[in-house]
């Protein structure tokens, strides 16, 4: 099965280094088209975590674009496509075309999946750096994403901007610094979205990236701007891996380039580097296509992780019904700190109980109902958002 890579030993390494390279690897795993075997790319997923890798899951059904629109903002060091549904000789080629026009030619495409291999040479000659088939050993796949990770150059070649504030952001993130003379720029509104694992904070997050992006263009008088989002993931405290997989609830086939999305991978509350990344994030474009929201994503968080709460100008923590009883909203700690309450998963048993009790302890603030997966409420709570 997987390996482990490197042996830590330095506190930097055993944050940054992994063996001989600078940083962890990142690699992008993508399903283009209408392939709904997913299966396999999950166990690729899961091995890579497991090695110590960084892995961003993008989801189903991508297009070429929005998987190389995602390469570049989370900066990865290898794409690695699972293609099973026959269309490997018309997207690879596309993909790789893309990533060109992203401004990241230089990030490799591993393919692998159902390769028929009279297939495999007009992929490799189209530009596609690996191929692999049914039965390829785990441990194969993490070796070629790990040989295929680059130390961290401090400009990215290409001159493009938004690859550029990716680059900028994993160096950040890893503790080596801005680079020098970057313009760093507090954005109009920063706001975090908290609450416990599974109370569909990436989800509420993808619909308001989208409600706020829909009225940004209906009226661009509002001033808002483009909106951006960092969220985090826990980072193994063992292997230093990560599955990011925040980014797949979000429609990014028809938002492409509007949203600017990065993943991060932290241990514990460790939100050290966010106030320099959401001035990168600030600083990174002007006028009109200026990012003027930031919604940071925290970590499943439980009662007593409220640090977020020291980055952000709004806190909003997400609750769902049937999370505990009254007792649990006069503890110390995560509800103290919310600006807003929003009762996600409106439709669940017990959400008047949820309601009543969060009115016992709200006072001022506002409670917002919602149910993320039908796009109800979201227009309402992020009118709150911007109050
Ligand atoms: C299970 C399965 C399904 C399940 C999928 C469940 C799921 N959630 O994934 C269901 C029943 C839904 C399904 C449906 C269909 N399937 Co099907 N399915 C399979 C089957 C039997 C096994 C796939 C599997 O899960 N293997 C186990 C996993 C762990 O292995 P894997 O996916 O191969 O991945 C490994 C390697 O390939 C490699 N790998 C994969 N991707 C990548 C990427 C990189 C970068 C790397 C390095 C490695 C790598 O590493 C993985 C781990 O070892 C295969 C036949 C087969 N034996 O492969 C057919 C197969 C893939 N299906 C096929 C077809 C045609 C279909 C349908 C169109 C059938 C139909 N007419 O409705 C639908 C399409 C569904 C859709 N929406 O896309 C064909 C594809 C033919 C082709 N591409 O030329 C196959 C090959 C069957 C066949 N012989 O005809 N299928």
């Amino acid at each position: 099965m997987a390996t482990t890579l490197g042996t830590a030993t330095s506190e930097f390494e055993k944050k940054d280094r992994v063996g001989d390279l600078d940083h962890r690897p990142r690699v992008l795993l993508g399903k283009m088209g209408l392939d709904g075997h997913d299966r396999g790319v999950k166990v690729i997923a899961r091995a890579l975590r497991d090695s110590g890798v960084h892995v961003i899951y993008s989801g189903l059904w991508q297009t070429p674009k929005s998987l190389a629109v995602s390469a570049r903002d989370e900066d990865v060091d290898v794409v690695a496509a699972s293609m099973m549904s026959n269309s490997h000789l018309s997207l690879g080629p596309r993909l790789i075309e893309q990533l060109g026009k992203m401004g990241r030619p230089d990030i490799p495409v591993q393919m692998g999946g159902i390769l028929p291999q009279e297939d495999i040479p007009k992929l490799l000659e189209a530009g596609v750096s690996r191929c692999f088939t049914t039965g390829t050993g785990l441990v194969d796949v993490v070796e070629a994403v790990r040989s295929a990770t680059r130390a961290h150059a401090v400009e990215v070649p290409g001159g493009n901007a938004t690859a550029q504030l990716a680059r900028d952001i994993s160096r950040v993130h890893d503790g080596k610094g801005a680079r020098p003379d970057t313009v760093l720029r507090k954005p109009t509104r920063v706001i975090g979205i908290t609450g416990s694992p599974g109370a569909g904070k990436s989800t509420l997050v993808a619909q308001l990236v989208g409600e706020y992006t829909r009225r940004s263009e209906a009226d661009p008088s509002l001033g808002l701007g483009r909106c951006a989002v960092v969220a985090f993931d826990p980072m193994s405290p063992i292997t230093g891996g990560a599955l990011l997989g925040d980014r797949l609830r979000v429609d990014f086939n028809s938002l492409g380039e509007k949203v600017f999305y990065r993943s991060l991978a932290i241990r514990g509350e460790d939100y050290a580097s966010l106030g320099e990344i959401i001035g990168l994030i600030g600083g990174a474009s002007e006028g009109a296509d200026a990012f003027e929201t930031v919604f940071v994503e925290t970590v499943g968080a439980g009662q007593n992780e409220t640090k977020i709460r020291d980055h952000v100008d709004t806190t909003a923590v997400v609750l769902t019904p049937g999370m505990g009883d009254a007792v649990q909203m006069d503890k110390a700690g995560i509800l103290e700190i919310a600006d807003l309450f929003v009762c996600n998963k409106a439709d669940n048993p017990g959400e008047n109980e949820l309601v009543r009790d969060l009115r016992d302890i709200a006072g001022k603030r506002a409670i917002v109902e919602t149910i993320a997966t039908q796009s109800k409420g979201v227009p309402e709570l992020l009118d709150a958002l911007l109050a």
